[in-house]
């Protein structure tokens, strides 16, 4: 929930949790909130310390050391008098430069003293600006004989006026990593989707294809975002990032710019008149053709039986409103959420992009419908990713958040039989329960709905849209035959790397396999 909130509100959220099981239980949400670059603060109580320490407390395990993988720094406090000190720096760390969770640990028997706290405000931390680097990306951004092409990831999500600014100076087609979609309003004739490369939008592989200079703005290049480093390497390319240890990781970086986006796209638009581009009516026009393109071959329906995933992906879109906030788990949907669900305002599409946490948007969507309650917020999920958390319903009832939970019901994770499949001829520990969700749902006190084909698309979703409270809503999907960009650019990327000896194992077993069958091995 304060990852949501975090994520939505663009502020830190705050995490409150007892020691031991509270701790071990949110440490891959906090992992999470560390991979994706996202502002927490975790105040975490702990035993009693100093004279008050005994053994064999409940909840002693080294609550400092579960703690440090996973956050960007823990602040174990000592003494009553240092509190507010570690708050405020905890703040400022979550905050400050690439954004993530910070731990404030807190012995209760501290909470007992009397204090009398006298903490100023920290200064504020200065912001990374490396003008030279600055520069010499203008120099290299204004010679108008190389197509320049953005890529805008979440580094760029409280800066959307000037990207758009600049992008329209450089005429330049912007895609955004899985994290950075709504940075860049996606229905804007230069928007090109996600990604860049075969995972990404079908539109954004085939303008990227023809671009010189790649201006990549607070992204990672991470192993999702890329379809398992998939992405082609630029023929020139410029990263900017706030964090150093980010740039020119995974790329061959002609320009590394150690700067905050902010800050970066300030200076180039202060050379407006270096930059200026004229009108690219052809590109342009190439965009629309291959947006309509993929928009024309995703209007087909793959389903033999119960609806098309990807057709109530798009009816989803077409049905909610520009600021609805979308968040999408851990299932094969979300790379076709990040291909069809335009998101055209920052924050409004979440995803647990980096530590791929199933059951996160769960109460994620919570957090931020607390933040925004007059906003359209829905969560779309595998049914595997469901059963991770689907507890929180409880909390959308009593509380009273309006969250609409859709969950694709195939009774399996389709992601691991989508991975075993091909490599070894069959599927282990794949299928899931068949749940009753109407009485699910009446347990916990939400509203029910059911969306059982494409028929029933339009009307289920609208309804459940249109209904005060929380609602969940099963929506039995058929995922056979429809293409995964994603899965397949990061299938061919690793058998890429593969060895002569491992390719030649791997074919065999598949041969082996084939001849072998276990139809029911599941
Ligand atoms: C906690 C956790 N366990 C396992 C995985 C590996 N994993 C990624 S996706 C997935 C299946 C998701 O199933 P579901 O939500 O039904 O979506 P589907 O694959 O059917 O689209 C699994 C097991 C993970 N990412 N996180
Ligand atoms: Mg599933």
């Amino acid at each position: 929930m304060a990852d949501g909130y975090a994520r939505a509100t663009g502020k830190p959220g705050v995490l409150c949790i007892v020691p031991g099981p509270g701790l071990t239980n949110c440490l891959s949400n906090l992992g999470e909130a560390l991979l994706d670059s996202v502002p927490i603060v975790c105040i975490v109580g702990d035993v009693a310390n100093g004279s008050h320490h005994r053994p064999f407390q409940v909840h002693s395990l080294d609550n400092v050391a579960l703690l440090r993988p996973v956050t960007k720094q823990v602040f174990a406090v000592q003494r009553a008098d240092s509190i507010p000190q570690a708050v405020r720096m905890a703040f400022q760390l979550a905050r400050g430069g690439e954004p993530g969770p910070v731990a404030v640990v807190v012995p209760y028997n501290l909470l007992l003293e009397m204090e009398r706290f006298h903490s100023l405000p920290l200064a504020p931390l200065a912001l990374p600006f490396d003008e030279q680097a600055c520069a010499r990306a203008v120099q290299l951004l204004s010679n108008r004989g190389l197509k320049v092409g953005i890529y805008a990831g979440m580094g760029c999500m409280d800066e959307a006026p000037a990207l758009l600014r600049l992008a329209e100076l450089l005429q330049a087609p912007v895609a955004t990593s899985i994290s950075g979609k709504g940075a860049f309003p996606e229905n804007h004739p230069l928007a090109v989707g996600w990604g860049y490369g075969p995972q990404g939008s079908h539109t954004a592989e085939e303008t990227f294809r023809h671009i010189d200079v790649v201006l990549a703005v607070g992204v990672k290049y991470s192993e999702v975002s890329t379809g398992f480093y998939a992405i082609p390497q630029a023929r020139r390319l410029i990263h900017v990032d706030i964090n150093q240890e980010n740039l020119a990781r995974i790329m061959r970086t002609d320009v590394c710019v150690h700067s905050e986006a902010g800050l970066f796209f300030d200076y180039c638009l202060q050379r407006a008149g270096e930059l200026c581009r004229p009108a690219n009516p052809r590109l342009v026009e190439f965009i629309a053709r291959h947006k309509q393109t993929e928009f024309r071959q995703s209007d087909r329906n793959y389903a033999r039986y119960c609806a098309d995933p990807f057709l109530f992906l798009r009816c989803l879109r077409r049905l909610t409103r520009p600021d609805a906030m979308a968040f999408v788990d851990v299932s094969i949907s979300q790379y076709w959420a990040s291909e069809i669900f335009a998101a055209c305002q920052p924050r409004t599409f979440f995803n647990p992009t980096d530590n791929q946490n199933m059951g996160w948007s769960i109460p994620a969507a919570l957090g931020a419908q607390q933040a925004f309650p007059g906003r359209q917020t829905v969560t779309v999920t595998g049914d595997g990713c469901f059963l991770m958390s689907a507890m929180e319903l409880s909390t959308a009832a009593r509380a009273e958040l309006p969250v609409k939970f859709f969950v694709l019901d195939d009774q399996a994770y389709h992601y691991m039989q989508e991975l075993q499949r091909p490599a070894y001829g069959r599927t282990t520990a794949t299928v899931l329960a068949r749940l009753d969700y109407r009485a699910l749902a009446q347990g916990w006190g939400v509203a029910y709905q059911e969306i059982r084909s494409n028929g029933e698309l339009a009307a289920g979703i609208q309804s459940a849209l249109d209904h005060p409270g929380p609602v969940l809503v099963r929506v039995a999907v058929d995922y056979h035959g429809r293409p995964i960009r994603w899965l397949r650019a990061a299938r061919q990327r690793f058998l890429s790397e593969l060895s002569r000896d491992q390719r030649l194992r791997f074919i065999a077993r598949a041969g082996v396999r084939a001849l072998d069958r276990h139809p029911d091995n599941d």
